[in-house]
This record gives C-alpha cells, structure tokens and sequence, in this order.
C-alpha cells in the first residue's frame, strides 16, 4: 500500500436500520415502491458491472467512446495539483481514462454506497495508477459530506457519469448538483454524463437485455431484502419490468408480482396482488437543452458538451455560474 494514500477498508453509513426503515416505507406506500440506491449491494454492484458489457446496454460503450476520444480536450481543464471526486463510482473504469490522460490530477476520491464494491476497486486503483493517491468515501452522496482532509485545498473536480443523474427525479437532481457544488467548492469544474432521448426501441432493449441480467440486478433488491432483513420474499414469484414512458422522457423498471401471495418482513406482513408492482427505478433521459436548463437551475454553467454521432449520450462539462 502506497504511503501517501489513505487508503482504508471504506466503511458504510448506510446502516441497517435506514435500510429496514426505507423498505418497510416503500412497501407500506401505494403504489409500492423501493430507493434505487439499494440494488448496490456487493452481488448488485457486479450485476451492474455485467450490465455495462450488454451489446443492449449502449450507455456505457458510448460514454466511454466519447472519454476517450475528448480526454485531452478534457484534461487540458484541470487545474494543476488537483483531486478528482467521483459520484457514484463504481467500476472507476471511465475515471482511469481522465486519471491517465490528465497528469494534473494527483488524487482521486471515488464516491459510492456500495462501501465493498468501493474497497476492491479502490485498492485495484492504488496498485494500477500509483502516481494518484486514492481516497474512497463510502457514503450516500445526497447527503451532505466531508472531502478527506488530505485532499481539503485541493482545487477539485466533479465527475458524475454513467448518467446516474437519471435516477432521480429533477428536483433530487437538483438538490444533488448544489450539494455537488458545495463540496466541491466554488471554482471545481463538474464533468457529468447524461443519457439522451431516443428511439424508444433501443431505450426498451437496454433495459430488457436478451441475457437476463437487468432482471436479475432488479430481482437482486428482494434477494438483498430477504439477505439483510431476514425477509422471505419468493424471487421465482415475481418479474422485471422496464418500458419507456414518453411524456416523462424515463424508463421506468418495476417488479411485478406473479400472483396473489403475501411477504413477511421484520414481524409484518405485505400483501401482493397478482400484477402488482414494485416501482425500483426511474432511468431519466434528456435532450442537450433539458440537461444544461437542470444544469443552470442548480447554479452549474456549460463549458463543453461532447455527443457520439448517433447522439446516444453526452459528456458536459460545467463550472459554477
Ligand atoms: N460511475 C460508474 C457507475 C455508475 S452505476 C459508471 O459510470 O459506470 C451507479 C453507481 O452509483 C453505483 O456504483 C452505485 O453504488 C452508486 N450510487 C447509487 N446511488 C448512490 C447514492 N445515493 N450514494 C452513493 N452512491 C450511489
Ligand atoms: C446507474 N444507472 C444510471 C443505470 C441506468 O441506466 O439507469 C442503472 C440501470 N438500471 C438498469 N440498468 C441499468
């Protein structure tokens, strides 16, 4: 292990009781529902990982086509010495291009709630690209955090890909680009892909994959649920949902109940009808001009936008206004 990291095993803050406390939440509304941010447990955070490779799933290979070909356009923004803090990490695969292309970055802070996920990855990092000192922070990003002391002066930049700005609603997403802009501090660039408005039937197709493994990250919730919660949710009694909803520019994904049958969590009983649905998730898409109005609206300035040819996705660059 590098010296000059603080490279420590990340530790959750999402804690059991939240978790429950959310679930029994969700399953008490009408219609049901439950947070996305809790399909990223361990055997989540790799589902979505195989996800990325899906021929169906364009997201992906079109951001990271679109890194590639703009990393030195991009990187020639950084300011010297500075940190590079990722919401929502992941993989980290699409930060390596920037953390390579730019030698101005000389620390990197990925940012994510799968906190197991995050160690791997980060320890995976340190040994791939020693010349960055790397801070992850297990943490739920919507709320308010501390940047590691050791990167605290550092002139930061955002980076948000992976269109994860999607899966919240536009007032979330707003209140998460100020929060943004608050820990990175007033003059951090912000780097933030986001998913665009298409053919419905290719947006349909990236979330029904041929191979199942969108259903099985979506059924992966109820396993999780059942894991942590002691739950007994019958994964073979339910199914994923995902269509394009025109009007809110959205995928919305469900899980639907197969029939008639009751779930026992934590001392209670929830009841489902047959077809009816668990909302899991909303996957926003946007246009270039319904991106930079949320962007502005939350106090963030276009610098540079990058689009492929097909006009699948776009990277955008923003400062603060
Ligand atoms: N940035 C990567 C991963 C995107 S998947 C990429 O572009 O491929 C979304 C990531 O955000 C997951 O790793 C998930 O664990 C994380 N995430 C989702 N909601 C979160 C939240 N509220 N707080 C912190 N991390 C979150
Ligand atoms: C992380 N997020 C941007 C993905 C998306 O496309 O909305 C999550 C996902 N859900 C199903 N497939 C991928």
């Amino acid at each position: 292990m590098s010296t000059r990291s603080a490279l420590r095993a990340p530790r959750p803050t999402e804690t059991a009781k939240d978790f429950a406390a959310d679930v029994i939440d969700g399953l008490t509304a009408k219609p049901k529902y439950l947070r996305p941010k809790y399909f990223y447990d361990l055997t989540g955070s790799g589902l979505f990982d195989r996800i990325t490779t899906l021929p169906e799933y364009y997201p992906t290979r079109s951001e990271l086509g679109l890194l590639t070909k703009h990393a030195p356009e991009i990187a020639s923004l950084f300011p010297q010495a500075s940190a590079l803090v990722e919401f929502g990490s992941g993989s980290s695969r699409k930060a390596r291009i920037l953390l390579r292309a730019a030698a101005s970055v000389e620390a990197y802070v990925p940012v994510d709630i799968s906190a197991q996920f995050l160690g791997g990855e980060a320890a995976k990092l340190e040994r791939d690209i020693p010349r960055v000192a790397i801070y992850p922070v297990a943490t739920d990003f919507t709320k308010p955090f501390e940047l590691p002391a050791a990167v605290r002066g550092r002139p930061c930049v955002g980076f948000f890909p992976g269109s994860t700005i999607g899966n919240f609603e536009p007032h979330e997403a707003t209140d998460l680009l100020r929060l943004a802009a608050q820990i990175l501090g007033p003059d951090a660039l912000f780097i933030i892909g986001a998913d665009l408005v298409k053919d419905r039937n290719v947006l349909h197709a990236a979330y029904n994959d041929a191979a199942g493994v969108t259903a099985k990250f979506n059924l992966n919730l109820l396993a999780r649920i059942n894991r942590e919660l002691g739950a007994d949710f019958n994964l073979g009694a339910f199914e994923h949902h995902a269509c394009y909803n025109q009007e809110r520019s959205r995928i919305e994904v469900y899980l639907a109940s197969r029939k008639r049958q009751k779930v026992r969590l934590l001392g209670k009983t929830f009841e489902f009808r047959a077809g009816e649905t668990i909302h899991t998730e909303n996957s926003y898409k946007f246009t270039l001009k319904s991106f930079s109005a949320l962007a502005r609206g939350a106090g963030w300035a276009p610098v540079a936008v990058y689009t492929d040819a097909d006009h699948y996705f776009s990277v955008n660059v923003l400062k603060q206004k």
